[in-house]
């Protein structure tokens, strides 16, 4: 079976190590979103693609869900020492490795695809990874500044690159657009059509619906692809009783003015998009809503507590897909 996923970062990484148990022999593709993407100290950062690499090659930090396990951060304490920041985003020793053959790579020609290729030959995900272009895309967020903030006078309006929003603000204060600058002029990397076009099926997972699956299918002719491509695309709610199960999807829910439920998700990928929708027991009640929407909606356990649970979750998204497909 030929699965592809569209995947960002922690929730999708956990859920596609649960895919792999519930169906060891497909054959799953991964398009990762790049928008979260960061140059740093000269280097390019691709959290989403290392979040996806790292966790099914067996090297993440488990606890956190990004970088790597037994991490050391010399390189970081060299680099405050000298006053070079940022020091907000925790670059480890061990993960400054891939991003100095990453862009060493780059340097040299390659595209981003290819190399995520050569560091997937190390870590053998077992999944094919592909970037969602090997354009650069980079999410940044429109806020107003809170008091006393070392980057500018309180209360200023400022765009900021999502890492900062994400990991020095800590989502503290709404977001007020949300911009994938250079989707529009990004093309799909090689093989993600390609990939789309062959599925069988094709897997939304628990992650963010707005800056992680919405800057994938922001990127030209991929959300085109999906819903032309005739085969079923079931979801799994990352909004778990009105929350999101981890991060902060719902503040940047609100910047899109969808609200922070599991229904509203799924309304907002929309039935042209979405056959079939996973939503939690505690929101069974949303079923109605959603099949409403004209989208197939089953209520099951969506807590990614172990990989046993993570399994269930995808043969039920599997299922459902097979109760939607059309023949
Ligand atoms: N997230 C944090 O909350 N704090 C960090 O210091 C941090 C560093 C970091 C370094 C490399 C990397 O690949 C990811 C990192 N993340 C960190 C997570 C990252 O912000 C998120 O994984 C995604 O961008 C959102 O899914």
């Amino acid at each position: 079976m030929r699965i592809v996923v569209l995947a960002g970062g922690i929730g999708g990484a956990r859920f596609l190590r649960g895919l792999q148990r519930a169906v060891p022999d497909a054959d799953i593709t991964v398009i990762g979103n790049t928008g979260d993407d960061i140059h740093l100290f000269g280097l390019k950062v691709c959290p989403d693609l290392d979040t996806v690499m790292y966790t099914l090659g067996g090297g993440i930090n488990e606890e956190q869900g990004w970088g790597r396990a037994d991490e050391t951060f010399h390189l970081k304490e060299e680099l405050a020492a000298y006053g070079l920041g940022p020091e907000w985003f925790g670059l480890g020793d061990r993960d400054f490795a891939t991003h100095i053959v990453r862009t060493q790579m780059l340097g040299a020609g390659y595209p981003l695809s290819a190399v995520t290729e050569a560091l997937c030959d190390r870590w053998k995900p077992g999944v094919r990874l592909i970037p969602m272009s090997d354009d650069r895309v980079e999410t940044h967020v429109a806020v107003t500044l809170p008091e006393r903030d070392p980057a500018g006078a309180a209360g200023e309006r400022k765009v900021i690159h999502f890492q900062e929003y994400w990991v020095r603000l800590r989502a503290s204060v709404p977001a007020e657009a949300i911009v994938p600058v250079g989707a529009e002029q990004a093309k799909p990397a090689p093989g993600v059509l390609e990939a789309i076009a062959g599925a069988d099926v094709i897997l939304f997972p628990p992650s963010n619906p707005v800056v992680s699956v919405g800057t994938i299918l922001a990127v030209p002719g991929i959300r085109e692809a999906i819903a032309e491509a005739g085969v079923p695309v079931v979801g799994l709610s990352p909004i778990v009783g009105d929350a999101p199960v981890r991060g902060m999807a719902d503040k940047v829910l609100a910047a899109v003015g969808v609200e922070s439920t599991a229904a509203a998700v799924a309304e907002h990928y929309g039935s042209g998009l979405l056959d079939g929708w996973l939503v939690d027991t505690v929101d069974a009640g949303s079923v109605e809503r959603v099949e409403a929407a004209g989208i197939r909606c089953r209520a099951v356990p969506l807590m990614m507590s172990d990989l046993d649970a993570t399994a269930r979750m995808a043969r039920e998204a599997l299922a459902l897909a097979e109760e939607v497909r059309t023949p």
